[in-house]
């Protein structure tokens, strides 16, 4: 089948998006790939969810756009090659070759014509002219500081690509380096990241993971002198009622107020802690188990409130890049603090009264302040909420602090010391700085570097092509180096579906007015791996492009499904574990729609799909099942179904109206269940009548051509040819529904007075008890035998039995 349909079909290319006004448009995206080797498991999966609803829009008559294209700059991929010792674009360009294949042998459903590749020269183009826009409105920039280093991969990596201390790619534990580094300030954007979740119809899930990642929180910031020091040290708290009680104060080693603060005699003990931290992972720092660490600065501030003279510590649980890298250390309401506080001897002092059965150690529960007042304030009696309030004002009033709201998320770091990415368009000028390479000069592109040897080394190989580097600046005509970084991939699939809508544009990374007409993509299919990665990112530069006044959108994926993972025998399919499935041996042992079948059939799409407990040989089974259907219609075409079998077209009706709902509901495993309900019913009136030549009968076998071209189209379209049509099934039209024919059936309920029948009612068979009450009790033939008794008790069995037990 395939050998036969694939030819039409390209021939046919019947999903390329019109575009033309003639119909509404729908945006349909699933997640474009890394060109990593060949489609596997998981592609077929999220290939066929998102099909089958591509496919129902094209059906539906909604003009589609349905792209398709590679992320093929990356680490995976320059990985992959050094390790085969070949070229990154020779490796990168071959695998995409292979993967093209097995998506049109899978028979999507894509417009070819917007085929794109972020490492084409033609697309990252436009990748760096969007950067020296970011650029030009100071939402790139360039900062030194600590940063995630991958030791295996040799290069920094984002906050969001560190998972669990981990690097995202390879899995190696992250280290920290000071680098100077790209940046893109997503921060400035915070809080309209948060507040636009409402625009979006994503699972909660992910928007959760999102707000987390985000993290807001309300409090203040407040100033302690420091002993011998013009400038105070400032730190964010959320309770700042509990000044009164901050014996100390901690900062973050790596921070550079750490370094400004330690006094010469507690230097080499701060040096030394300050490598050992270095190797450790935020997690590590963060985690409550672990054992307090730190080291006495030899410095001393002074508390606002009590005017004692408190000491400043370095501790590695105080990070550098959250709040000001400074923390009031307020042992009797915080934990950490207790427990560092316990093991370096220093002073305890609670200012919340704990409830009178606590006995634990930090009390971060509710309670009335104590001990907390001086001369001219006092918290002493006040709730947490009062006494923060208070606090605030008067910390305000004398100018040592001020309510704010602090959030966890940092800026996104973008620059890779890695050659196979997009070079940032900076050149750098003895004379004049950082100079934007001019628009005209765009792309920037990449050095060949063939036979150059690209093993990461901490330093890009960008720098090691001296010919590259060394260029002309553009403002002054001096000497000058190119920026020898790269981007993150990720900032290439943050715009990927804006090119999409007018991939051969020239004057600008994509035509507005398509952009006006097409976005916000409608649905978005994909992997919930990236819900604080490419899908906050993508969120993020899309409000940055509305404000630069290039899309009038903010979001860009009004909906998102996140598909499961396809397993094995419980686990994740590894290598190691030698639980691999490989999809080409899945579709030749049982054919594309049957596998395509099976991954709709598992269950709902966002649950795990164990592919050991999956049965395509069933799925084939019935798809035989169904195509032998359409060899046995004798109805001829074009017959009338309204003279057809009542019964079997009120099943066909009700299995498309249900099929449209279960659809839009997401339920797509539960539309195929109904698909196999129809072609049982259709099968039954065959052969034990109302017979093959029942027009009802050709309808009902059109119908499930229909709806099964949503997941088999190669079952659907030899099916489609055999009852005497022309190709595509594709574009067959969404079936009509009859109204009249999804009229539900009624059931007959017996009434009975003390058990003897006394009436039948036709009711509908999902009656409920307190209906069927009702309407038994309201019966002529029931009032009249009841002849004025009371009723003692009604027993209902909705929708058979209503028995009424007079008094
Ligand atoms: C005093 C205090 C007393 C605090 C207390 C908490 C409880 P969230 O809610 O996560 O934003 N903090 C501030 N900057 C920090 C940093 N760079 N590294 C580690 N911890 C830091 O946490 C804010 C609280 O975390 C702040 O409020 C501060 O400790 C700490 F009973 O200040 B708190
Ligand atoms: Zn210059």
């Amino acid at each position: 089948m395939q050998a036969k349909w694939r030819p039409v079909w390209e021939k046919l290319d019947p999903f390329k998006a019109r575009d033309d006004g003639s119909a509404e448009r729908r945006y349909a995206l699933t997640m474009f790939s890394y060109p990593s080797g060949d489609l596997h498991m998981g592609h077929a999966e999220v290939f066929a969810l998102h099909d089958l609803l591509s496919r129902y829009w094209f059906q539906k008559g909604y003009d589609v756009l349905n792209p398709i294209g590679w992320d093929s700059f990356g680490l995976p991929a320059e990985n992959a090659a050094i390790k085969r010792n070949e070229h990154p674009a020779t490796y990168t360009y071959a695998n995409i070759e292979t993967q093209a294949e097995s998506i049109r042998r899978y028979g999507m459903s894509f417009d070819w014509s917007r085929r794109l590749h972020t490492s084409d020269p033609e697309y990252y183009k436009w990748t760096q002219w969007l950067f020296l826009r970011f650029y030009e409105r100071g939402l790139a920039y360039r900062k030194a500081s600590f940063v995630n280093w991958c030791p295996y991969d040799q290069t920094v990596l984002a906050n969001e690509q560190v998972i669990q201390g981990r690097c995202e790619r390879c899995g190696h534990e992250v280290t920290k380096r000071e680098l100077t580094q790209w940046y893109f300030k997503t921060t400035e954007y915070a809080q309209r990241l948060l507040d636009d979740m409402e625009l979006l119809q994503w699972p909660e899930e992910i928007l959760l993971m999102q707000r987390n990642w985000i993290g807001r929180s309300e409090g203040a910031f407040a100033n302690f002198q420091v002993e011998g020091r013009d400038e105070p040290i400032k730190v964010f708290t959320t309770r700042p009622d509990t000044l009164f009680g901050a014996t100390f104060m901690v900062v973050a080693p790596d921070a550079k107020l750490a370094a400004e603060l330690v006094t010469p005699d507690q230097q080499a003990a701060f040096d030394e802690y300050l490598t050992a931290v270095k190797s450790t992972t935020e997690i590590e720092r963060l985690s409550t188990e672990r054992d307090k660490t730190g080291v006495f600065l030899g410095s001393y501030a002074i508390n606002p409130v009590t005017g004692e003279r408190i000491q400043i510590w370095a501790a590695d649980y105080v990070l550098a890049d959250y709040g000001t890298g400074a923390i009031m250390a307020v042992p009797g309401q915080d934990t950490r603090d207790w427990e560092f506080a316990e093991k370096f001897g220093l002073p305890i002092v609670r200012t919340v009264q704990p409830s009178a059965d606590f006995e634990g150690k930090a009390y971060t529960g509710e309670g009335p302040a104590i001990n907390s007042a001086n001369d001219e304030i006092s918290l002493d009696g006040l709730g947490v909420d009062q006494a923060k309030a208070r606090i605030i004002d008067w910390l305000d009033s004398k100018g040592l602090g001020e309510r704010t709201i602090n959030y966890r998320l940092r800026d996104w770091l973008l620059s890779r010391q890695r050659f196979w990415g997009a070079p940032i368009p900076i050149i750098h000028c003895p004379a004049c700085g950082e100079v934007p390479v001019p628009d005209d000069q765009l792309p920037m592109e990449l050095p060949d570097l063939r036979g150059a040897d690209l093993a990461p080394k901490g330093v890009s190989p960008l720098a090691a092509d001296r010919e590259w580097v060394e260029v002309d600046c553009p403002k002054c005509g001096g000497k000058a180096e190119r920026d020898t970084d790269t981007m993150d991939t990720f900032v290439d699939s943050s715009w990927y579906f804006l090119r999409y809508l007018s991939p051969e544009y020239t004057d600008g990374p994509y035509d507005p007015a398509a952009a006006e007409r097409w976005m916000s993509v409608y649905q978005y299919v994909g992997g919930k791996e990236h819900a604080v990665l490419h899908l906050l990112y993508a969120r993020f530069f899309v409000k940055a492009l509305h404000d630069m006044g290039l899309l009038s959108v903010v979001e860009p994926f009004t909906r998102l499904l996140n598909q499961g993972q396809v397993i094995n025998q419980g686990k994740s399919m590894s290598k190691s574990l030698g639980n691999g499935v490989n999809l080409g041996d899945q579709i030749d042992l049982y054919g594309v729609d049957a596998v395509r079948l099976t991954m709709v059939f598992a269950g709902p799409p966002a649950d795990d799909i164990d592919w050991a407990d999956m049965s395509p040989g069933g799925s084939l089974k019935f798809l035989q099942r169904a195509w032998r259907l359409a060899g046995s219609v004798e109805a001829p075409l074009g017959s009338d179904p309204s003279t057809g079998d009542v019964e079997l077209r009120r099943i066909t009706h009700r299995t498309i109206a249900d099929s449209a709902e279960l659809i839009d509901s997401m339920r797509f495993n539960v539309m195929v269940a109904r698909i196999m309900e129809l072609v049982n019913a259709t099968r039954k009136a065959i052969d034990a009548g109302p017979g093959a030549a029942d027009p009802a009968v050709r309808e009902a076998v059109e119908t499930v051509a229909v709806l099964l071209s949503l997941v088999a189209p190669y079952t659907a379209e030899d099916m489609w040819e055999t009852l005497g049509y022309e190709p595509t099934v594709a574009k067959a039209g969404w079936p009509e529904v009859d109204p009249a024919l999804l009229v539900q059936d009624t059931v007959t309920c017996v009434v009975q007075i003390a058990g003897k029948v006394r009436d039948r009612l036709e009711v509908a068979p999902d009656i409920g008890d307190a209906d069927l009450e009702q309407l038994a009790l309201a019966s002529d033939a029931i009032q009249k035998a009841l002849d004025g008794r009371g009723v003692r008790k009604v027993i209902v069995r909705a929708p058979k039995l209503v028995n009424v037990v007079p008094a």
